[in-house]
């Protein structure tokens, strides 16, 4: 059976690598693509992504929207530099030129058209702040009933996240900070959501064993796309710093075309939307459900990964 997806992402290396494995997803009819510049840049990420479509897409047809969407907690400037970086690998400038259309609406609204024509409902990925569906929702409620379930790369309820800002107390996860009561509002409303918190996604750290592999693989196109990409941005070596890099979105999108490599639980949660903790995702009995990924399995994550991308 297809699934349709719509794909909403901020950019960043993981973000385009995603884009790039749906891509390869045999079951996956992928209906859109929204690009939001939290994590990124607008311009970088929106051409990365169309020429992603056109190399790797075999053909089909995405629609990339850019977002209009602003923050309420600026993503640091080193972290956002990354799309341009993806832009610019001659890998995806051979031909010179871009065949993947760009969308006439901004993607809140490219969301909203993309769900209602769809005739069966859609599985929303998120792997950037939450900013989009709350509009979106708020917008056009009925949309709600086009909605199989959200699959998002946020949140944690570990004791400490991975922001490290002024004036935060350090228990939030960047994409819920980025936009706390776009959270808040997702929250409210009553889609099934799956939560690729930091639990599961710390880990998978990029290490210099996977990028090694991919780089010995490297005659293969798909898999010298992973290793550029992963050549950008810091692995895990001695010890973990704020920049470390992680396999975040990438273990998301993973769990749409193969669901076994994580194990979930149902858990009542709450999210803060102002404050010195604002971002964060707590428990709590008065909270919804989510489906929270607390555990992979790591080594047929990156064998997943790695198989997926042979096929590029
Ligand atoms: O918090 C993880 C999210 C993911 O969607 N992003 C990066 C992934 O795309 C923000 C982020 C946290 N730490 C980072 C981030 C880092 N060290 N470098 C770049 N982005
Ligand atoms: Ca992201």
């Amino acid at each position: 059976m297809m699934k349709n997806v719509y794909l909403n992402h901020d950019g960043g290396v993981d973000d385009l690598v995603s884009l790039f494995l749906l891509l390869q997803m045999d079951d996956v009819n992928l209906t859109g693509v929204g690009v939001i510049p939290a994590d990124c840049y607008l311009e970088p990420a929106a051409y990365a992504s169309r020429k992603i479509i056109d190399r790797f897409g075999h053909g089909k047809s995405v629609e990339v929207a850019a977002s209009n969407s602003r923050g309420v907690n600026a993503f640091p400037k080193d972290w956002r530099m990354h799309a341009f970086y993806v832009d610019a690998l001659p890998l995806l400038n051979e031909k010179g030129s871009i065949d993947a259309p760009l969308a006439s609406v901004p993607s809140h609204e490219h969301l909203i058209e993309t769900l209602r024509k769809t005739e069966d409902p859609t599985t929303l990925v998120f792997i950037g702040p939450l900013t989009d569906l709350a509009r979106a929702l708020t917008k056009a409620p009925d949309i709600e009933d086009k909605i199989e379930k959200l699959i998002w790369m946020g949140g944690t309820f570990l004791e400490v996240g991975n922001v490290e800002e002024p004036e935060h107390d350090g228990t939030a996860e960047w994409n819920a900070f980025w936009d706390p009561e776009a959270a808040k509002r997702v929250w409210d409303s009553s889609i099934v959501i799956d939560l690729v918190a930091l639990e599961s996604t710390n880990m998978v750290p990029l290490t210099l064993d996977v990028r090694q592999k991919w780089a010995s693989q490297r005659e293969d196109l798909g898999i010298d796309f992973l290793g550029q990409c992963y050549a950008m941005v810091p692995p895990l070596v001695h010890n973990q710093t704020n920049s470390t890099y992680f396999l975040w979105d990438v273990l998301t999108t993973t769990t749409v075309g193969n669901e076994g490599l994580v194990k979930k639980k149902t858990v009542k949660s709450i999210v803060h939307d102002s404050g010195v903790s604002q971002g964060r995702t707590e428990l709590s009995e008065n909270g919804r459900n989510v489906n929270l990924v607390y555990e992979v399995s790591r080594d047929a994550f990156f064998e997943y990964v790695t198989e997926l991308s042979r096929q590029g």
